[in-house]
């Protein structure tokens, strides 16, 4: 069974760990978010497929879903000393995989192939399909002005207190020219299931549903009665990480499951809701959206955890489909 899940940081990638227990990672391929990308210090710096990249080859540093574990460092001591741009962390490792992505971008290599090169070399297990090959920044117009999603969640510490900043609109920039590149929708075209997985769904799963052609091939494999799946990253109001239901609040969306239902209405057929969620709430997204429900512990905190919730939806999604249900 082949396996596509678009993915952000964290929630995304926990739930890879889940399913990757479960079927062959090679069967699984991540289309990752790259609007959360950014030029620093002439450096290009690909968070989320960095993180993914990590996973698969298993040297995420897993305490905070970014950099490589046991990294050291020292160069960025040295650029603190040196200049004011220092509020973006790299270790010393992965410090050495941007000079080379930088240098291969520069060589006029996509960023499609610079990632499948360092994921060859480091021994990846599942793939990791950057979602454009063009360059796309998110950025939130604040009450501190227009700041780089980065600059929201690392410089202005947003991930600590979402609530201290107040969002007025969001703007991917550069999506109207972001296509998706052949191995995205090649990935997306052979799935026999599609996961929007738990990230952000405003920093992370919409600018991959944004760039141009990926929502037209997910809502035609729809049709075709291939079940695309949402796990939402927020149980009872609250996001178990990071920002994202402060920010659907802001920007004038329910910051509940149905709000992140409603997000991906035109396109899923199910969503994972948390089994201790409110009644009205599934009751609502079934009768108003005409989303299917599937209930399950979405809390991913261990090996287990994050197990129990793949096979939950998997085993659904795939009982539906032999009861002859299109999910
Ligand atoms: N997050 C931080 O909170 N502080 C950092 O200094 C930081 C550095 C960093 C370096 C490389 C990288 O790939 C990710 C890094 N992150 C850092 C994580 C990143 O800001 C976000 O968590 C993701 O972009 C959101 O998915």
């Amino acid at each position: 069974m082949k396996i596509v899940l678009l993915t952000g940081g964290q929630g995304g990638l926990k739930l890879f760990e889940g399913l990757r227990e479960l079927v062959d990672p090679d069967s699984i391929s991540m289309i990752v978010n790259t609007a959360d990308n950014i030029w620093l210090l002439g450096l290009y710096i690909a968070p989320d497929v960095d993180s993914a990249t990590y996973l698969t080859s298993g040297i995420l540093d897993t305490s905070r879903y970014w950099g490589i574990t046991g990294d050291t460092f020292n160069a960025f001591s040295v650029i603190e000393q040196l200049t004011t741009e220092s509020w973006f962390a790299l270790g010393d490792r992965d410090l050495a995989i941007h000079i080379v992505r930088t240098y291969m971008i520069k060589q006029g290599f996509r960023l499609t192939e610079v990632t499948r090169h360092i994921c060859r070399a480091l021994g990846s297990r599942g793939v990791v399909i950057p979602m454009s090959d063009t360059h796309v920044e998110t950025h939130l117009h604040t009450d501190l002005g227009d700041l780089h999603v980065q600059e929201y969640l690392v410089r202005y510490a947003a991930k600590q207190d979402p609530e201290k900043i107040k969002v007025s609109s969001i703007e991917y920039r550069g999506i109207s020219d972001a296509r998706a590149t052949p191995e995205a929708l090649d990935a997306i075209n052979s799935a026999d299931l599609i996961i929007l997985g738990p990230s952000n769904p405003l920093l992370s799963i919409s600018p991959i549903l944004h760039t141009q052609g990926v929502r037209a091939c997910i809502k035609r494999r729809r049709e075709e009665g291939v079940p695309v799946v949402a796990v939402t990253p927020i149980s009872r109001g609250r996001a178990f990480t990071g920002v994202a239901h402060v920010l659907l609040k802001h920007l004038g969306f329910e910051p509940t499951v149905y709000g992140v239902a409603e997000l991906y209405s035109d396109i899923i057929s199910s969503i994972v809701a948390d089994s201790s969620e409110e009644e009205h709430l599934v009751n609502k997204i079934r009768g108003r959206l005409g989303v299917e429900v599937i209930l399950a512990g979405i809390a991913m905190n261990t090996v287990w955890d994050k197990t129990a919730l793949a096979q939950k939806l998997l085993s659904t999604v795939m009982s539906r489909r032999i009861m002859g249900g299109s999910s």
